[in-house]
């Protein structure tokens, strides 16, 4: 059975005014910000998916090693029948992995992610595999774990996964809260599954968002693409250049997109103008890097009772079990 959750969305016209309203706020701001979810429209999930493939950007393999070789062990102590739920799963090529290698039935997997793209993409591939009941949820994570809460079955545990090292994209105090929240939708016996990438040489970080052949900026600059597109900007993508910097008191990389000149800019949109000076940038993204330790504390901070974990030393990236 495959089928979609059938909730109130909010329609096309509800998202591009949101989308409008929070360019505006957010290119208002000093430094001026875009919010890095926004990255992913259907030609940014494409890019991300082909960031995953760069050799300089080794989250996506070491973390699917890690769910191949482990998928028993990751599984091992849960009730059984075991769901699955993944949130921002993308086109659902991890998830496939483990659930191959788990080599077992599991009775609903719910899928959550903000791009039809990627939840079509991510169905059809759970599907080839055999998974006998896909649920998938057009949503954003807090959305999305209410939806699987009252989509789960009675019967056995949940398993939530949250891979990619997606839980680097909050800040601290927001990371506390995404967690603190799917352990409260989460019951006894369940548990939840997070992929933390681990802090590593600068160069080696900053090669994995500046990538050589450019992939990453071009993921980087498709965001003003689309507010020209979208919210009818005129942004000159050529104007502004990709830029990763590694910010070692705050232990994050930042992508950034650093103006070439003053230039000046109109979203028809928000009726809003701006200018930018030389050099000026708009701060679009942060990928926080972690301490395994870490990992295990924050998890304990949000209310689950322990935790085991699985690292990959070399890639330097962790994959941790927390238990309810
Ligand atoms: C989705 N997220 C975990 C990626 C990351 O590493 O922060 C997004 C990304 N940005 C640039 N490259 C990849």
């Amino acid at each position: 059975m495959i089928e979609s959750s059938a909730e109130a969305e909010p329609s096309a016209t509800e998202r591009r005014e949101a989308f409008a309203a929070d360019v505006c706020e957010y290119l208002q701001r000093s430094p001026r910000q875009l919010p890095s979810r926004y990255l992913y429209d259907a030609l940014g999930s494409a890019l991300f998916d082909a960031i995953c493939r760069l050799p300089w950007y080794r989250i996506t393999r070491a973390e699917s090693a890690l769910l191949s070789r482990h998928a028993r062990r990751i599984l091992g102590p849960l009730a059984r029948p075991v769901s699955l739920a993944e949130l921002g799963c993308g086109s659902g090529e991890k998830l496939a992995v483990f659930a191959s290698a788990a080599g077992e039935a599991f009775p609903t997997i719910q899928l959550v992610d903000i791009s039809p793209a990627a939840l079509e993409t991510a169905r059809s591939r759970l599907k080839a595999i055999g998974a006998r009941s896909i649920v998938a949820h057009h949503a954003t994570y807090a959305d999305g774990l209410e939806r699987i809460a009252r989509h789960r079955p009675r019967e056995g545990s949940l398993l939530v996964l949250f891979l990619g090292s997606n839980i680097g994209n909050f800040d601290p105090p927001a990371a506390g809260e995404l967690l603190a929240g799917i352990r409260r939708s989460l019951r006894e016996r369940d548990a939840l599954l997070i992929g933390h990438d681990l802090v590593k040489p600068e160069p080696e970080l900053l090669r994995a968002y500046d990538d050589p052949l450019q992939v990453t900026a071009a993921f980087n600059r498709n965001l003003l693409r689309r507010i020209n597109d979208e919210l009818g900007g005129t942004f000159d993508l050529e104007g502004f250049a990709h830029r990763a910097v590694w910010n070692a008191v705050e232990r994050r990389v930042e992508m950034h997109l650093v103006s070439r000149r003053r230039q000046h800019v109109r979203i028809a949109a928000g009726s809003f103008e701006l200018t930018f000076e030389p050099e000026e940038y708009i701060w679009t993204e942060s990928s926080y890097k972690y301490q395994a330790s870490q990992a295990l504390e924050e998890g304990r901070a949000a209310g689950f009772t322990g935790g085991e974990q699985w690292i990959d030393a070399e890639a330097r990236f962790a994959l941790t079990r927390l238990s309810v």
